[in-house]
């Protein structure tokens, strides 16, 4: 028997990111249109039935005149969006600098930007002043749109100071933030000049939560370590107030991808591919063009199994789908010309006049046409030096059901140990390694596929976007009922 609704009134969630889930195109003086971006976040929500989501972000565009912003927020308002306005140095120090050229780096194990190395230089310190300056404009519009009961949940590294800033307004706020990076060793944090405060402000917060037990475990270090803290079973605890620390994986909306499958030009698209690479094993790649994703190194270790076996190289093709992402950053400028430079090397070393070992694309997929790739892909390969968690992971195994191929995956992406059991886990900096594993993928027998895959298969169906949201806001909801019980007593 189905289970009464006992709430009438949904709680509102106010869901607080850098970018809202919304891209904007201004189309005169006082009109934008607006399209939904169908990022893993915005699933994750919709599919819940519980509370009722309202965004608050930044729509990426600069908008300084107010009759633009007027009519931006009432178009934004229709979608459920409330908008942060950020102006041009801000958006340059906040987002370029501090979060994208600083705490990226940091989380993912690559270290500070050498200029950056002293706390005294200029530009660190205008930098982190431009970060909280704009934690605390999202910070006012939270503030403006809240009402009494509402759950705040803020996300990622963009905004590690908004729970500070949030409690300062209203302590009894319910507050969560959760972190879509890895949080490092305590080792690697405390190189940061603003580490304690940074790790004070994310305490603020009622829960703090992460991917994985270990992001969770080198947070809570941190915390002993660098400033001093009480670890306790549940967080961290500061003159006897416990913020509550836990692993919270998130996953994908699999159903999605599984209905994807059966749509007709999927299935159209899907017969087109088999009959272009008939004959032919498929490898595939899909990332961001980001150094945490570990093109080249996927790609080296490619050219080495080629270079290995040659039985394999007119019977194996690679696709490479790498959407550029900030284009204007050198260091990313470098890894696209590097990335070019390698493919172009090995199709010019192992290619013939009728076919190349690898198609590298420099861009983004439709929904439909990714479905179709992950579908007749033989082999993924997910090599990053770093993940989170890594989504095309979890969304390649819904789409395998009927092919059960295999995953080659990064044992530094977060979802190596959700899916660690049912992958063949590579150290990516080991070329080596992930060439012999390429070939261990190729020459799998077909239980063994099976097997692997059902494992998989079987954890992104049942470990859902929708159920990562929905624990984390009842873990929030108990967290703060908890804590006051504990103040009663
Ligand atoms: P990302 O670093 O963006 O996310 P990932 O989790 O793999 O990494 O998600 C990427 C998404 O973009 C996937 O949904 C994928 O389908 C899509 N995508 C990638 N390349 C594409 C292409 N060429 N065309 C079309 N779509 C493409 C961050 C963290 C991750 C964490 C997520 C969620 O870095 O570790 O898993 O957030 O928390």
């Amino acid at each position: 028997r189905e289970r009464p609704d006992v709430r009438s009134i949904k709680q509102r969630l106010l869901v607080v990111a850098n970018r809202l889930p919304v891209s904007a195109v201004r189309r005169g003086e006082d009109s934008w249109s607006l399209e939904i971006s169908a990022g893993g976040l915005v699933s994750a929500l919709l599919g819940v039935k519980e509370f009722e989501a309202r965004w608050i972000g930044w729509a990426g565009v600069n908008v300084p005149d107010e009759v633009g912003q007027k009519a931006l927020t009432k178009a934004l308002a229709e979608k459920k969006c409330i908008p942060v306005f950020l102006d041009e140095e801000i958006v340059h120090q906040y987002y370029n600098g501090y979060c994208n050229n600083i705490l990226w780096p940091l989380f993912h194990y690559l270290g500070l930007p050498q200029e950056d190395r002293l706390a005294t230089t200029r530009s660190f310190q205008s930098q982190f002043a431009a970060y909280k300056k704009a934690n605390q404009m999202f910070a006012d519009v939270v503030n403006q749109h809240y009402e009494e009961g509402d759950v705040v949940w803020c996300h990622d590294y963009h905004l590690m100071f908004l729970p500070k800033c949030l409690k300062e307004y209203n302590n009894r706020m319910k507050v969560g933030w959760f972190l879509h990076t890895p949080f490092p060793s305590s080792e690697i944090h405390r190189t940061l000049p603003s580490r304690s405060e940074l790790l004070h402000a994310v305490l603020a917060a009622d829960l703090v939560g992460f991917h994985t037990y270990d992001y969770a475990r080198h947070f809570v270090s941190a915390c002993t370590r660098i400033l001093g803290l009480e670890g306790t079973p549940e967080g961290v605890e500061d003159q006897g107030r416990v913020t509550r620390v836990a692993a919270f994986p998130i996953g994908i909306d699999s159903e999605r991808f599984i209905r994807a499958l059966e749509v007709p030009q999927v299935q159209e698209h899907i017969k087109e591919l088999k009959e272009r690479f008939s004959g032919r094993k498929v490898m595939l790649g899909v990332d961001r063009l980001d150094m945490i994703k570990g093109i080249p190194q996927k790609i080296l270790a490619f050219e080495k199994f080629l270079e290995e076996n040659q039985y394999w190289r007119d019977k194996v093709v690679l696709l490479q789908i790498a959407v550029p992402t900030r284009t204007d950053v050198p260091e990313y400028q470098k890894l696209t010309s590097q990335v070019h430079e390698i493919v172009g090397r090995i199709n010019g070393r192992f290619g013939t006049l009728t076919a190349v070992p690898i198609h590298h694309l420099d861009r983004s997929l439709d929904f439909h046409a990714l479905c179709a790739l992950y579908a007749v892909t033989d082999v993924a390969l997910v090599t990053s030096l770093r993940d989170g968690m890594n989504l095309v992971s979890y969304e390649f195994v819904a789409c395998q059901d009927s092919r059960k191929g295999v995953l080659i995956l990064s044992e530094f992406a977060g979802a190596a140990q959700s899916l660690g059991a049912g992958a063949i886990l590579v150290n990516p900096w080991n070329i080596t390694e992930v060439a012999s594993a390429i070939g261990q993928a190729l020459n799998m027998d077909a239980d063994e596929r099976e097997k692997r895959h059902r494992h998989n298969f079987e954890h992104v169906t049942t470990h859902t976007a929708q159920q990562w949201a929905e624990f984390f806001v009842s873990e929030l909801n108990d967290t703060v009922i908890e804590a006051q019980q504990r103040i009663r007593k």
